[in-house]
């Protein structure tokens, strides 16, 4: 860490300037720092003459929303740079375009997508997207399935599981994903009024903590494709007409459940927040109408794509056999509602929230609705075997929400 500077607003611009020549001589800068995350700085760099922007994401050697007393590797925007490339390379621009890593400082600039919005702010203002789901279900299976043991050469995908092997963000996901949320204390942040339902509804349930206990070691062990892993909403720019993917810095070989899951978990928050806030009428069901959609396309697209992209990628000889692709698909997609569920309890009681919950107003209906949210997180953990189609999650979501 010996040339390594903390970047402010202030000092970006110089720091840009001597790294590359993107903005104009006669360039008039603004710099606002935009991170909101819970790891990292993020800057705009925006010359206002000429319309050129540019965005720097520079690493803490800690965890942002904790402080120092959590240190990080500081060297996560590495991995995050190699996978924005080899992502980029295989969705054909579903990730930002990223301009350079600097290793001394930490720190990458990338393509600014200043005409999109971070996704969950967009659904908070009850946006639709028409093109999310075919978009992301491409982002999926192109990352996933093209990454894994089905179709890279053996030796290959081994080098790329060393080469992307990332255990402090791989230990966080373990601890706040999978393990302290259902136990009580840790790091663990819930409203007071939920204390009695989540020692009942979850730390008590011996079922349910014995279900998250096996998809943790899942994802601990299944090396089988390059994760995104941390595919929340949060993760994802839109707008009308495009898809853009940003922050794989928990990238790590793991289970493909664990990005399908988290996006499908994250829709569903959404949806109980919209049910939540808004009052009766044509935008709360328009809203919502397009939230079901998409929790059944981003299930039913990423299967179909999967089946059809299979034959003609597929290398490795015993993944060919008859019924071996349906076979394959089945598990993720078990595993899929399952991690919805580990994603939807710890988002609800343990130390990272979001602010779909969180931001519902009124006191009676965001405890109901964090209560909803509990109950439907238990069935999908619990009855994972059954919940394999974008049918059975709308069956569900219209049952308990
Ligand atoms: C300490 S990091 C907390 C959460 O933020 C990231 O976005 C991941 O979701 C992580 O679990
Ligand atoms: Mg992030």
């Amino acid at each position: 860490m010996k040339n390594y500077i903390q970047l402010n607003e202030e000092t970006v611009v110089d720091y840009i300037k001597k790294k590359m020549d993107f903005f104009q001589e006669d360039a008039e800068f603004t710099c606002d720092e935009i991170g909101d995350g819970n790891l990292n700085l993020v800057f705009r760099v925006k010359d206002v003459k000429n319309g050129k922007s540019l965005i720097v994401k520079q690493a803490l050697p800690y965890v942002r929303a904790a402080g120092e007393d959590w240190p990080l590797d500081i060297n996560r925007g590495e991995i995050e740079t190699h996978i924005l490339r080899i992502e980029h390379e295989l969705t054909e621009g579903l990730v930002p375009e990223v301009y350079f890593y600097d290793q001394e400082m930490y720190c990458m600039a990338m393509e600014d997508l200043n005409d999109y919005i971070i996704m969950r702010y967009g659904l908070l203002e009850f946006n639709q997207y028409p093109n999310f789901s075919e978009q992301i279900s491409d982002f999926l299976v192109k990352t996933l399935l093209l990454t894994s043991d089905v179709v890279l050469d053996p030796k290959e995908k081994k080098e790329r599981v060393k080469e992307f092997i990332n255990p402090e963000l791989c230990l966080i996901t373990e601890d706040l994903v999978y393990t302290e949320p259902f136990h009580i204390g840790a790091r663990n942040n819930m409203e007071e009024a939920l204390e009695e339902f989540h020692r009942q509804e979850i730390v008590e349930d011996q079922e349910l903590v014995l279900e998250a206990a096996k998809l943790k070691f899942d994802f601990m062990n299944n090396a089988q494709a390059l994760l995104h892993g941390d595919l929340h909403t949060g993760s994802i720019f839109v707008n009308e007409r495009y898809t853009k993917v940003i922050d794989p810095e928990f990238a790590f070989y793991g289970p493909m459940a664990y990005d399908i899951g988290a996006l499908v978990a994250n829709l569903i928050m959404n949806y109980i927040s919209t049910k939540a806030v808004l009052e009766e009428g044509p935008l709360k069901e328009k809203h919502m109408a397009f939230l079901r959609q998409s929790i059944k396309e981003v299930i039913d697209l990423f299967k179909e794509k999967s089946y059809a992209m299979w034959d003609g990628v597929v290398k490795d000889q015993m993944a060919k056999s008859k019924g071996f692709k349906e076979h394959y698909i089945q598990d993720v997609l078990v595993n899929t509602a399952g991690v919805a569920g580990c994603e939807m309890v710890r988002r609800t009681v343990g130390f990272a929230h979001v602010k779909d919950l969180d931001s519902i107003p009124n006191d009676e209906k965001r405890i109901q609705a964090k209560k909803d949210n509990l109950s439907l997180a238990k069935v999908l953990v619990k009855n994972r075997h059954e919940i394999v189609t974008g049918e059975a999650y709308l069956e569900l979501i219209e049952k308990y929400l």
